[in-house]
């Protein structure tokens, strides 16, 4: 299934290149500037997300960009601008979604078998983290 159309700012979808090797499965392809919109500095991954209650996110980048998959299983996103909130039912892995700066951002109801794929433009800072609501409606109002 395609993911819905984004109406969230600094969000968007990423398509991959994609090869439909069947019988022997499928190769996935992202490249930094290329179709990831930046040069990729980091990549991380979330699995083992057996705890149904497991929440993840609660949080907004000051300027960090990254792009986020869903390789395997499916979850809830909910972006949040400020303005427009959106919830998406990720569960397709040919897709990625844009997380850019300045957008709260939740997940939540991990299938079981979930793994989600980050792609970032620069390394861990915990000084680009906006991980009070209240802090990041201020943060958004004086950009
Ligand atoms: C994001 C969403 C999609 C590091 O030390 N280095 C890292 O590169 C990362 C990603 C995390 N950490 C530490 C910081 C925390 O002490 O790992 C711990 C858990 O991180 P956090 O609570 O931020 O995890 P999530 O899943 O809520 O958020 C992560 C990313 O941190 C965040 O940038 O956008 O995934």
């Amino acid at each position: 299934m395609r993911l819905p159309k984004i109406k969230v700012k600094n969000s968007g979808v990423v398509k991959c290149q994609f090869f439909n090797d069947f019988p022997d499965g499928n190769l996935v392809i992202a490249e930094g500037r290329r179709n990831i919109p930046f040069p990729i500095k980091r990549v991380y991954f979330i699995n083992h997300l057996f705890n149904k209650k497991a929440h993840r996110g609660w949080h907004a980048h000051k300027k960090l960009e990254q792009i986020i998959f869903c390789v395997n299983g499916h979850f809830r996103l909910t972006l949040d601008d400020g303005r427009t909130k959106q919830t998406i039912n990720f569960d397709n892995p040919y897709y990625g979604l844009r997380l850019g700066p300045r957008l709260w951002h939740t997940m939540t109801r991990f299938s079981p078998d979930c793994v989600i794929l980050v792609l970032a433009s620069d390394y861990y800072r915990a000084s680009d983290y906006i991980r009070d609501y209240g802090e990041f409606k201020k943060f958004i109002r004086r950009q």
